[in-house]
């Protein structure tokens, strides 16, 4: 708190309630701004932290700093991710309540990052034992595991996440964690098959050719560059400035061992990553019929080899398909089109289903044998809301994922401080916001909303296309206020020029974004062909032969399309996160550039006006712009009354409303709650505290004089 008083001009406030202009966007990023350019990337509004990507080390995470924050008071040091962690661990401890801290901000804004100082601090947070320190390492390890499999180069972020994630890592009473549970969201499975300029595919490809030995390459038929495989060198891209593939192999290497992968297990990955690779070298020519055949033999040789399943199976079901209607069997050949999208389709498959059993496996290996009673302690890690020059059915996902965030947000912001009023007794005053369930609605309203009509034009037996599906969203979403497209925009509107005419647009929280329509059905659909899955099921690899279970052939029921899969899903995790105490860190992200101490003003103004900070710091300050425990607040200000100093015997509410008084505070200054004092203005809070920088100054001098006494 001294600090926060004496810096003001340097280095702003360190909690954006204290600012005066507290309605004005322009006064909040000069504040951001002003801390920025000091390399102070952290600031509060109350319990919420706002963090500013630095893009450099600032040697902000070292041992020595996470012990500043152990048992500290939230306001006593400054903002950081370890005070979030610090205050949700304690209350998850004293409480004996579910905490889960909610990471949010753009593609490229530091989610990642700051998830995992918060995983690190939560796990060095006990004292060493050995069976603790067993799920410790477990958990820290499953990181680099899985961002290998499930990060990439973006054009947004050199190490974006391609999936949802959320953690919980369960403790004991004493806040020992005791296992761990991963929960994955929707990976960005396209990417494995192909990559926009500019991008990667998931790291594990490039660590894996950079990385392995001579030896182990040569038993995978694998070469070093990149540029070899079609599925690596789509984005012209291959390698990283920012991190070394090799090294960072060695660091998953390390990890899988920690996590006891066996050397089977290891080697089982690896021949299908392996196998992913030279799948996407299968070309595909047209015989005298027009028919797909396979004449490049060392590829499929190798895929089939690594993929431990046979060649020929392998080649016919790439190049065929059969359909089974009633008591017939009919194979038929496929075009050269057709056989391409069915190896896409199987790369994508394979690589999916890898990607689950991965986390599958993590989790058994994180899994607590210990029967005591558990509270957990939560962490959500997604990706942000992004938008590219072209955008698919897969920002499409991820944008509305985003939405439902946002949702989460907006409601419990306003619902716990709804609440604590309530509880304190304090009326309460609303403050108007901008409500995205009109978007959210847009998206997934039953029979109504965008995956609803996509998951109809699944269904339809004929000539559904990408295009019909346009048409049928036009029609239907044409006069919903957040949708737009060539069609449906007046041909006077200026805009009209702006749209494609296989595009619709969203207006969302964050921005509008045209989205292509190619590739929509495809990809909902998200079928496989059963000679594929039926190859699969026969493989001698043994995650192969876990991942596509033989009982999936028997299934009759078409399975649910991946939009409605995703939002079943997001729906379970909603529940999953309402029902914890959370916690808040808004990501900002301060340039395009990923260069330090560049802050690009207009930038930061658009991601706070639509992450809803000013409407949160509205929210905080309409009623009572700080709180303090009855407690806290007497010991920090009792010598500033004789009743109270130096101590005072009996309730602390008591006490403080001696102090109150003997401060002069006016009625309308605050508000004493069931626990707490509520003031409802900074500058009531800053006279108290100047009177105690002073009496505490006129103590030191007295206490000084004293000590001369002596000598
Ligand atoms: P994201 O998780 O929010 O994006 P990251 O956490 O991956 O973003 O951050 C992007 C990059 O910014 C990192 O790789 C670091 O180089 C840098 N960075 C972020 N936070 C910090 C920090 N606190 N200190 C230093 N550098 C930082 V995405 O996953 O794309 O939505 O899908
Ligand atoms: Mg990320």
């Amino acid at each position: 708190m001294e600090s926060v008083l004496e810096d003001r001009d340097r280095v702003g406030v360190a909690d954006a309630i204290l600012l005066e202009d507290f309605k004005n966007v322009e006064a909040f990023c000069d504040n951001l701004h002003k801390r920025y350019m000091r390399n102070i990337i952290y600031t509060y509004i109350g319990q919420v932290l706002v963090t500013v990507n630095p893009y450099k080390d600032l040697g902000l995470y070292t041992d020595a700093a996470m012990e500043t924050y152990r048992r500290a008071n939230f306001y006593q040091v400054p903002p950081s991710v370890f005070a979030i962690a610090e205050t949700a661990f304690r209350s998850m401890i004293a409480e004996n309540e579910d905490q889960c801290i909610l990471i949010s901000g753009e593609s490229g804004a530091g989610k990642t990052e700051a998830s995992k100082q918060i995983l690190r601090y939560v796990a060095a947070a006990t004292l060493h034992q050995h069976e603790i320190d067993h799920v410790r390492d477990r958990l820290l390890k499953s990181n680099p595991v899985l961002e290998a499999f499930g990060n990439a180069k973006t054009n947004r972020n050199d190490n974006s996440s391609r999936f949802g994630k959320y953690m919980d890592i369960e403790c004991n009473f004493k806040g020992d964690p005791l296992g761990g549970h991963i929960l994955n969201y929707l990976l960005e499975k396209s990417r494995v098959v192909h990559q926009e300029n500019g991008e990667r595919n998931f790291h594990v490809f490039y660590q894996l050719l950079a990385g392995s030995s001579e030896e182990v390459l040569a038993k995978l038929h694998l070469t070093r560059d990149p540029a070899d495989y079609h599925y690596l060198r789509q984005g012209n891209s291959s390698r990283l400035t920012s991190v070394d593939d090799k090294s960072e192999f060695e660091k998953v290497l390390t990890a899988l061992k920690v996590i006891e992968f066996g050397d089977d297990e290891i080697t089982s990955i690896n021949n299908i990553v392996a196998a992913i690779l030279h799948m996407g070298n299968i070309i595909f020519t047209a015989n005298d019929e027009g028919n797909a055949i396979i004449n490049s033999s060392p590829e499929i040789k190798h895929t089939s080899e690594l993929l431990s399943c046979s060649e020929s199976t392998l080649t016919a079901a790439l190049t065929h398909r059969t359909i089974e209607a009633r008591d017939d069997i009919v194979c038929s050949p496929l075009s050269v089109e057709q056989a391409q999208h069915c190896r896409d389709a199987l790369a994508k498959s394979t690589y999916e289903r890898l990607f689950n059993w991965l986390v599958e496996r993590l989790n058994a290996s994180l899994r607590s044998t210990d029967k005591a009673k558990k509270t957990l302690f939560g962490i959500l890690d997604i990706y942000g809301f992004e938008i590219f020059e072209r955008n698919g059915y897969e920002q499409f996902c991820i944008n509305y994922c985003n939405e439902k965030l946002q949702q989460v947000f907006i409601e419990l912001t306003l619902r716990s401080e709804q609440e604590e009023y309530r509880r304190e007794g304090i009326v309460w005053e609303q403050v108007p916001y901008f409500d995205n369930k009109i978007i959210c609605d847009l998206v997934e309203e039953k029979h109504k909303g965008i995956i609803s009509v996509m998951d109809e034009e699944c269904l339809r037996p004929g000539d559904a296309t990408d295009l019909t599906l346009l048409a049928k969203l036009n029609a239907q979403l044409g006069k919903h206020d957040h949708f737009s497209s060539y069609e449906t925009v007046d041909i006077n509107d200026k805009q009209k020029k702006t749209f494609g005419n296989e595009e619709f647009r969203l207006r969302h929280y964050a921005g509008e974004v045209s989205y292509n329509i190619r590739g929509f059905l495809d990809k909902n659909n998200d079928l496989l062909y059963r000679d594929l899955k039926q190859t699969m099921t026969e493989s001698g690899n043994p995650i192969l032969a876990k991942v596509f279970p033989k009982k999936e052939l028997v299934a009759k029921k078409r399975p649910v399309t991946a939009a409605t899969q995703f939002k079943l899903s997001l729906s379970k995790l909603m529940d999953i996160l309402m029902s914890k105490q959370p916690s808040y860190i808004r990501c900002i992200k301060p340039n395009e550039h990923k260069r330090a101490l560049d802050f690009n003003r207009e930038l930061v103004t658009h991601q706070v006006k639509y992450l809803g900070l000013m409407e949160n710091l509205r929210v905080r300050r309409a009623g009572f712009a700080y709180r303090r425990n009855y407690e806290i607040f007497l010991e920090r200000y009792k010598s500033l009354c004789p009743k109270t100093w130096p101590n005072f015997k009996g309730p602390a509410k008591d006490g403080v409303q001696h102090l109150v008084e003997s401060l002069k505070f006016s009625a309308d200054e605050y508000r004493m709650g069931n626990t707490k004092i509520f003031i409802r203005l900074p500058k009531t809070l800053f006279r108290t505290e100047d009177a105690y920088q002073v009496r505490k100054g006129e103590l030191a001098t007295f206490l000084q004089a004293r000590v001369k006494c002596f000598i």
